[in-house]
């Protein structure tokens, strides 16, 4: 385990990296995965049905005798059900997005399940820790999907002053540069998601993969700023639509429609012209489809002594 850090300490891990919730793509394969490979695998619960996420949490249990975790999207209809899928099959962490986790943490913190919201803003970030959450992860824009308004690089030192628990940092990160900067920003883990996409045993289509291995700096944009959730994708004819009614002056409505089952076209069916194909910026540093086991590898491989003293350099 790595010395030193509260993340592995507190997850009962290897290496202090987790997988991002991503809809569709974080399934049982991909999260026992990552976790055998030493990192904190995670299923989102955000595209499954109750019936579905149980079976995936047990076909987890099936493939890796580690640790792994759920992520609760908060928008989501199923919020309830997935709660009390976690608390009947003893799931033992559980990560949220995309909204205010406090029922969450209610309900499962007299369990002794580890909860870590994604936050994106130094309010939330301490508002979750009033209400009792046991590290966050801090998101900056750089992300894929539905993300916040400020960088990684200036997001996470702030939430690092801000709070006493362990800060997770995300967005970005998809190599070993990015796993010092982010220790050296005070993070004591990292959350990756756009590089675990084009992992091995993630069952996103090949064509979605595809995407992400071609990407450049320029590839990714945000919509659906105009609804209040934007949400970063790779750009194309459906980005360029939801570009069009967005300066059209469309409705929240209207705009929403437009989205709606877009992910799953792109994840399942491999539409990436059409589909809502949300990935990272750091796509651009993405170039290979590999086994989980070997990104987390990659990502840590001969950085102990140097995250050591990059975390001695935090501790104030
Ligand atoms: O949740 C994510 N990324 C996501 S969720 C998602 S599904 C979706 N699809 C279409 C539209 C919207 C969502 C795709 N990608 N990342 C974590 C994250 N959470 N980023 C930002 C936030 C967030 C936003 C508001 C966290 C808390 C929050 O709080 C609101 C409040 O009231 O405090």
């Amino acid at each position: 385990m790595f010395r030193n850090n509260r993340v592995a300490r507190l997850l009962n891990i290897e290496y202090p990296v987790l997988q991002g919730g991503m809809a569709w793509v974080a399934d049982a394969d991909l999260a026992a995965a990552v976790s055998n490979g030493g990192g904190l695998g995670v299923i989102a619960a955000g595209s499954m049905p109750p019936d579905v996420l149980e079976r995936q949490i047990v076909k987890a249990r099936s493939l890796t005798d580690r640790p792994f975790g759920v992520n609760i999207m908060l928008l989501s209809p199923t919020v309830d059900d997935a709660l009390e899928i976690v608390v009947k099959n003893h799931v033992p962490v559980v990560t949220t997005g995309a909204g205010a986790p406090g029922k969450v943490i209610e309900r499962l913190k007299p369990l002794g399940t580890k909860v870590i919201p994604v936050i994106a803003s130094v309010a939330q970030a301490k508002r979750v820790e009033k209400q009792g959450a046991d590290a966050v992860v801090a998101e900056g824009m750089e992300a894929g999907g539905h993300i916040g308004e400020i960088t990684t690089m200036v997001l996470v030192p702030q939430i690092v002053d801000a709070v006493d628990i362990p800060v997770i940092a995300a967005g970005g990160v998809a190599d070993k540069r990015g796993v010092l900067a982010a220790f050296s920003l005070g993070a004591e883990g990292i959350q990756v998601g756009t590089r675990f996409v084009c992992a091995t045993e993630s069952n996103a289509h090949s064509a979605y993969k595809n995407e992400i291995l071609k990407a450049r700096d320029r590839s990714t944009v945000v919509t659906g700023a105009s609804t209040g959730h934007p949400v970063r994708c790779i750009r194309n004819r459906l980005t360029r639509e939801f570009e069009r009614l967005e300066k059209a002056g469309a409705s929240v409505e209207e705009i929403e429609k437009l989205g709606t089952g877009r992910l799953r076209a792109a994840v399942v069916d491999g539409d990436v012209d059409f589909g809502s194909v949300m990935a990272g910026q750091s796509a651009a540093l993405v170039d290979k489809i590999q086994p989980a086991a070997d990104i987390i590898r990659e990502l840590f491989d001969g950085t102990q002594d140097m995250i050591e003293r990059l975390q001695g350099l935090s501790n104030r």
